[in-house]
C-alpha cells in the first residue's frame, strides 16, 4: 500500500456528504483513508463502497476485529467484499482469531493491519504489558502491517524493533491526542491522523500545514 505524504486520513464523521466533502478536498494530498464505526454505524457499510467508487483511494476499514474465528472470518468477507483494501485487526484475541483474518484477506486479496497496542493513556492498563507478545504473534504469522501509538514514542520504537524495517507500520495519536508527527515518522511509515484534518475549517491547509511539518 503506497500511502501518499505518509498521511492516513481518519474520517470519523458521521455523515456521507461531510465525508465525500472533506475526500474531494483533500484529494491532491491523501490517497488512504481509514473508516470506522462512526461512519459505518451512521451510514453504513456502503459508505465504504461509495467512497471506493468516487475516488481512487485506499481504503482501510477500521473495525478492530476482536471475535471467535467463525465471527472474524464473516466480518473481514463482508468488509472487503465492500470494498475496503484493508482491515484492522486486535491482536489480544489470539493467533486463531487473528488467522482467521488473515486467511480471509488472502482469499480476497487484501491486507490486515494488526492492532498492538492503543494511544489512549488507559492502554497501559492492559494493551500495553502484551503488545510486544502481539507484534511477535504478528510477524511469526507472516504479517507486515501493524498498528502502534504515536502518542508513546518509547513504545512506538519498541514495536518497530520487534516488527522490523521491512513492516509498514502506521501510527494514530498525533495532534489532538498529543503525538508529535516528526518524532512519530523516525519510527512510523504513515500517521494516521482525524480531528486535526476533518474537524479543521480547511481540511486542505491542514493537511498541507502537517505536510510542510514533517519535511518531506
Ligand atoms: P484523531 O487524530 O485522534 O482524531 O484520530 C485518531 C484515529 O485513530 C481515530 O480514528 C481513532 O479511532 C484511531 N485510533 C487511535 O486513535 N488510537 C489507537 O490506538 C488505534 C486507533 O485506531
Amino acid at each position: 500500500m503506497e500511502v501518499k505524504n505518509r498521511i492516513i486520513l481518519a474520517l470519523d464523521v458521521q455523515n456521507i456528504k461531510n465525508a465525500l466533502k472533506i475526500v474531494e478536498d483533500v484529494s491532491e494530498q491523501i490517497n488512504t483513508i481509514k473508516i470506522g464505526y462512526p461512519l459505518v454505524l451512521s451510514e453504513g457499510l456502503e459508505s465504504i463502497t461509495i467512497l471506493k467508487e468516487n475516488f481512487d483511494y485506499n481504503v482501510i476499514a477500521d473495525f478492530k476485529v476482536a471475535d471467535i474465528p467463525e465471527t472474524n472470518t464473516t466480518i473481514t468477507d463482508i468488509t472487503f467484499k465492500a470494498g475496503a483494501d484493508a482491515i484492522i485487526v486486535h491482536g489480544f484475541v489470539g493467533e486463531d482469531s487473528v488467522l482467521a483474518c488473515l486467511n480471509s484477506a488472502k482469499n480476497h486479496d487484501k491486507d490486515v493491519f494488526l492492532l498492538t497496542e492503543m494511544s489512549n493513556p488507559g492502554a497501559s492498563m492492559f494493551l500495553e504489558n502484551v503488545s510486544e507478545y502481539i507484534a511477535r504473534m504478528g510477524k511469526n504469522l507472516g504479517i507486515d502491517k501493524f498498528v502502534a501509538p504515536a502518542t508513546k514514542l518509547h513504545r512506538l520504537a519498541k514495536i518497530r524493533s520487534i516488527v522490523g524495517e521491512d513492516s509498514f507500520l502506521i501510527a494514530p495519536g498525533v495532534g489532538f491526542q498529543g503525538g508529535d508527527p516528526e518524532k512519530t515518522l523516525e519510527y512510523a511509515d504513515a500517521l494516521i491522523i482525524g480531528r486535526s484534518i476533518y474537524s479543521s475549517k480547511n481540511p486542505k491547509k491542514a493537511v498541507e500545514s502537517i505536510i510542510n511539518r514533517i519535511k518531506l
